[in-house]
């Protein structure tokens, strides 16, 4: 068979391809095109086939190397754009530039046509898409695993100063990354019900039937290392009808029927649960979640399979005894920890293995990150909803409770507390599934995503799990790609710094310490400043046309403090906090008109869950203030309020590079890490933050007179909430007491007292959960802090300068070696 020439990656050459796929691809005519979308899709493709090449080497490779590979399972992938990326990762950017010029397209344009892969709410999704970058740069054999829904996380758009969703169709125009891989579908079971037997030879054999099944198709999108020499493969699953006639339904002559219902099995992956850091119990999400563990884990063994025969009869070894050798899978929250349960039932019902043997291997292959100690976010599925659509699990899994149960009677005689504590069962009302007790149970590794909320999660939320198995437990402090989060997103500071410090950081974040010299070098300063000052202008035109579209003005001043605060509104993340501060700085502005205030433009942006109406209020608050701030001539242009509609990854490329101040102000013990923080650190932001989650690792790293810490500690934290009285801190504070009455006055809702009333009674009269006026006073004077060192630019730049030389320890680069290397036993693979 005659193997493909490789294809050129000159200008010239480029064109060719894209060219080529304007013509045969999509049968168009580049003169009579009049849209973006065309020559964008031609301009994927091209580089696309560039991507292939490497792809399919990258694949054999693993095979013939008989790699251990490793599965990164997650509901969730928050990719955003990939051509930037791709171009970048595969060093096309210069000559993709060059070529398209010359043809008079600009790639800004093309780039701008891509709807952003928005398969995730926030920081977990996100994390996923980071490690995927590492995995790949790193020559890793992994592959991310998850759902192709049809809707990703919704739009968000501000319509009289309040949220409203609409449905994010992303898969409408279709998505020319993807291959789909109709070869490699799957069926996937669910409900009916277990007949167990007493086989021929005497086996207690348990059987699932009368299922109703559904197919499960990937998608299969690639993701190229930096350097272009691995690519690796995001494999998403789709749910489809199988093609079974129900004749029943057709001698009724009920023909339509029988198609209708179709629709219900391919509405498994039809949209993305909106919530972050909170849950829904439904059943369709059950369904989800065990459509994509079925899916994964059939994938999974029969690429293992192909292989096994290898090492198999010629050595005596069965089919399975190398699984766990061979493969790792991981966990991203127990979202997926139905594989647990899965791949028990594989084993034994259909591999015919006993059990002790196939929980050795299900052990040995599972490790396990838990994201939040929030007790809203854990799993807990109802018994009865998991007997109904899944019995032959929910069998397993209590089979796996009675004999871990067994364990814990041996290790703690006599201590019931302990044993209904740890038990896989909660009892109550309703008996429901544990799942993060299911998947510690279930994986050799857990690990938490900070060093804080490691501790929180060994003293606290699974301190009998840690006491009974000390050395599952371990911390993979989160980490973020420089690639996308600076080289890509932040071309004017990724220059200035390779020019002085080489190109090593693109793969070695530490190599960002070369900065450190230049901290104080009023020269080089000077460049630092334009830079920024440069991606605050494209900020300030972007909100500005954002405003407009909402028939709304505002004028942002380029040279005032860009204080900005982006990420999922969520109560604990505190945005409230930061709006309180607007207030006083409003009333200080006001009371003193003549004194010399530090000009600051103050910026949010984040999605609330739809279902979740504290957030929305204080979305609606937030616009509010701005609407009185922004126009109210006596604070002109000293401060401004503006609400970024519809915060998604390709935002946060233009917000984090533009950002003089970033916000990380959560209730010490509630923000497992946080990676917002890292990123506006890499680019140049100072933070302002509580000592929560990885805020407490980056005061480790850029020293603490580059950073702005306030509030309580986690430790405080307890201890306060023993005796805690929001009404001693309103009373004692006449400027919180002062802000609190004009937000409950209805001074910001034209008069009416009642739109606001919940956010000051949430604080006042419902326990001020997360402790919002406890830490006001010493907030404020931070921010009094922050405002006074932004009047000297030497100070301010030495700190930006420092604060971006000290990321190191922040990329995902090392925190997938130290996966790698300490939980699942993995090599990188050399592809040549
Ligand atoms: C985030 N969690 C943590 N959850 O909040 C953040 N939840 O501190 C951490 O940095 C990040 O994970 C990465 O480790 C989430 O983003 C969710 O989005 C989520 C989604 C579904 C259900 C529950």
């Amino acid at each position: 068979m005659r193997v493909p020439l490789p294809l050129g990656n000159d200008a010239l050459a480029l064109q060719e391809s894209f060219i080529d796929h304007l013509q045969y691809t999509l049968a168009e005519l580049p003169k009579h095109i009049d849209s973006e979308w065309e020559p964008y899709v031609a301009l994927v493709l091209a580089v696309r086939d560039r991507m292939i090449e490497r792809w399919i080497k990258t694949q054999d490779a693993y095979y013939e190397q008989d790699a251990k590979r490793v599965y990164y399972m997650s509901l969730e992938f928050l990719m955003g754009r990939t051509m930037g990326n791709s171009l970048v990762n595969m060093g096309l950017l210069d000559q993709t530039t060059k070529a398209l010029h010359q043809l008079g397209y600009k790639l800004e344009e093309l780039r701008d046509a891509e709807w952003d892969a928005g398969l995730g709410n926030g920081g977990l999704g996100r994390l996923a898409a980071c490690f995927l970058d590492s995995m790949a740069t790193m020559g890793y054999p992994s592959y991310g695993y998850g759902i192709r829904y049809d809707y990703g996380i919704f739009h968000q758009r501000i319509v009289n100063g309040q949220q409203v969703e609409t449905p994010d169709a992303w898969l409408r125009y279709g998505n020319p990354w993807e291959i789909a891989r109709s070869g490699d579908k799957f069926t996937v079971n669910f409900n009916g019900r277990v007949n167990t037997y007493v086989d021929g030879n005497g086996k207690l054999t348990n059987e699932w039937v009368d299922t109703r099944a559904v197919l499960a198709t990937p998608y299969d999108t690639p993701i190229p290392g930096f350097g272009g020499k691995t690519v690796n493969t995001l494999r998403l699953w789709s749910a489809k009808a199988v093609n079974d006639f129900n004749f029943e339904d057709f001698n009724e002559g009920d023909y339509v029927r029988s198609v209708e219902k179709r629709a219900q099995s391919e509405s498994i992956s039809r949209v993305l649960y909106p919530n972050d850091n909170t849950l829904r119990g439904k059943e369709l999400r059950l369904a989800q979640e065990y459509f994509f563990c079925a899916a994964t884990l059939q994938d999974v063994i029969r690429r293992y399979k192909k292989r096994y025969h290898m090492y198999d009869e010629p050595r005596g070894l069965k089919t399975f005894d190398r699984f766990a050798e061979k493969t790792a899978i991981q966990l991203n929250d127990t979202h997926p920890a139905l594989a647990i349960p899965e791949l028990m039932r594989i084993l034994i019902d259909l591999e015919g293995l006993g059990w002790e043997e196939a929980w050795d291997i299900t052990t040995n292959t599972f490790a396990y990150t838990n994201h939040t100690v929030m007790p809203e976010a854990l799993e807990r599925w109802p018994v009865a909803m998991m007997a109904y659509l899944l019995p032959r699990h929910l069998q397993i899994i209590l089979e796996i409770n009675s004999r871990f149960l067994a364990l814990v009677r041996e290790r703690f005689p006599g201590d019931d507390a302990r044993l209904s504590r740890m038990s896989i069962i909660e009892e109550g009302s309703e008996q429901r599934v544990r799942m993060a007790t299911l998947a510690m149970v279930g994986s050799h590794s857990v690990n938490g995503v900070a060093a804080l909320h490691t501790d929180i999660l060994k003293a606290e939320l699974f301190r009998d799990f840690y006491e009974m198995w000390p050395d599952k437990f371990s911390n993979k402090t989160n980490g973020v790609t420089q690639r996308r989060w600076l080289l890509k997103c932040n071309p004017g500071l990724a220059n200035l710094i390779s020019g002085v410090a080489g190109r090593g950081w693109i793969t070695d974040l530490f190599e960002l310490r070369k900065l450190e010299p230049l901290a104080e070098d009023p020269a080089f300063q000077e460049k630092w400043r334009a830079v920024k000052r440069v991606n605050k202008l494209l900020l300030a035109r972007l909100i500005q046309s954002k405003y407009r579209k909402q028939g709304k003005q505002i004028t942002l001043n380029p040279d005032s403090l860009f204080d900005c605060q982006v990420k999922r509104m969520h109560e604990y993340k505190r945005q409230l906090l930061n709006v309180l501060h607007v207030i006083t700085l409003y009333n200080q502005i006001k009371d003193n008109p003549n004194a010399d205030h530090t000009p600051r433009t103050v910026i949010f942006g984040g999605k609330a869950a739809p279902g979740y109406y504290t957030a929305k209020l204080i979305i609606r608050l937030i616009n509010a203030v701005g609407d009185v701030v922004n126009n109210d001539p006596v604070v002109g242009d000293r401060l401004k309020v503006a609400f970024m509609p519809d915060y998604r990854v390709s935002l946060a490329e233009v917000i984090f590079p533009a950002s003089d101040l970033s916000e990380q102000i959560s209730t010490a013990g509630t923000e497992a890490s946080g990676t917002g923080n890292m990123k506006f650190a890499l680019n140049g932001a100072l933070t302002i933050g509580t000592m929560d989650g990885a805020n407490i690792e980056i005061r480790e790293e850029v020293g603490d007179d580059n950073i702005f810490i306030f509030g309580l500690t986690a430790e405080q934290v307890n201890e306060v909430k023993q005796h805690y009285n929001p009404w001693d801190y309103y009373n004692s504070n006449g400027q919180l007491k002062r802000v609190l009455d004009m937000i409950g006055s209805g001074y910001f809702s034209g008069g009416d007292a009642t739109v606001f009333a919940p956010i000051v009674d949430s604080l006042l009269y419902g326990g001020d959960r997360y402790l919002l006026l406890a830490d006001y006073a010493s907030y404020i004077e931070c921010q009094q802090r922050v405002s006074q060192m932004y009047r000297d630019p030497h100070e301010w730049t030495k700190r930006s300068i420092l604060n971006v030389a000290r990321m190191g320890k922040f990329s995902s680069d090392r925190v997938i070696k130290q996966y790698a290397e300490e939980i699942w036993n993995a090599v990188p693979v050399d592809v040549r």
